[in-house]
């Protein structure tokens, strides 16, 4: 942890002045080459807390960097935590404005619902599918506040791995009886096929990528709460996009999620 408090202050203050007036910076391990892990999160845990002194309320656990697609997309092999918060909520089939954006980008996610609090370490596959109430398909809304979206692992982490807006639609769905592995998804951008992935894209399964989030929240001597909604992580590479763009994602045995960009 080589960076003091008031320097964690100092960047989570100017990363969310990034964030909040769409302007790109250079990241962040440019001028702090020695930012670790710890540093990085407690810069996210500081972001987090400014918008909660706000009035924000957290809409959503995710775990991103989760599929080979994205990891290889982006140069980063860790897959990383980061909280989504409600004014980031867009209806299924609304408008995203791109004006508040810097370069948006979007994913293809199946988030989990909980019904019970999960609480790691040790948490697995069947740990979390048992705390499952129902699966839900998602889009997030990327938007890196760094200069053409390029990062490393510590510099994505501050930047509260990238959060932005996200829709959630479809069908909710009891996983008894749904292969989340075999889970067919398809992007569409303006009506072409742009992007195609199964569930098992995510870590072999999407809920080892939750059992991840739970056991790295452990570490800090936290958990998931019950009635939490996660999102597991984009399961192909992520889609540019831009104003006058429209995005429908097919999810097998769980609808549509769409969404307009102005
Ligand atoms: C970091 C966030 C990645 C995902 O689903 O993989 C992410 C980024 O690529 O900007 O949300
Ligand atoms: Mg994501």
């Amino acid at each position: 942890m080589p960076l003091d408090t008031h320097t964690i202050a100092q960047l989570a203050e100017h990363l969310e002045n990034a964030e909040l007036t769409a302007t790109a910076v250079a990241k962040i391990t440019d001028a702090h080459p020695d930012l670790d892990w710890d540093d990085a999160y407690a810069i996210q845990d500081e972001i987090c807390r400014r918008k909660v002194g706000r009035g924000a309320r957290v809409a959503a656990f995710k775990a991103g960097l989760t599929s080979r697609a994205k990891m290889k997309q982006m140069g980063v092999e860790t897959p990383v935590f980061g909280l989504i918060f409600d004014y980031m909520s867009v209806a299924d089939g609304g408008e995203i404005k791109t004006a508040e954006l810097i370069h948006p980008k979007v994913e293809a996610e199946i988030a989990f619902v909980l019904k019970q609090p999960l609480r790691g370490p040790g948490c697995n596959v069947a740990s979390v599918l048992a705390a499952t109430d129902f699966v839900v398909p998602a889009v997030e809304i990327i938007d890196s506040r760094y200069e053409n979206f390029r990062f490393d692992l510590t510099s994505v982490i501050a930047d509260n791995t990238s959060s932005s807006r996200f829709v959630v639609g479809g069908v909710a769905r009891n996983v008894e009886g749904l292969d989340l592995r075999t889970l067919g998804i398809v992007m569409e951008k303006n009506g072409e096929v742009v992007a195609l992935a199964a569930g098992a894209a995510v870590l072999g399964h999407p809920a080892v990528a939750v059992a991840a989030l739970a056991n790295h929240l452990a570490a800090r001597g936290e958990a998931i709460p019950a009635g939490a909604l996660i999102l597991s992580g984009g399961a192909s590479e992520a889609i540019p996009v831009g104003a006058g763009d429209a995005i429908c994602v097919r999810f097998q045995d769980l609808g549509t999620v769409s969404m307009r960009f102005v």
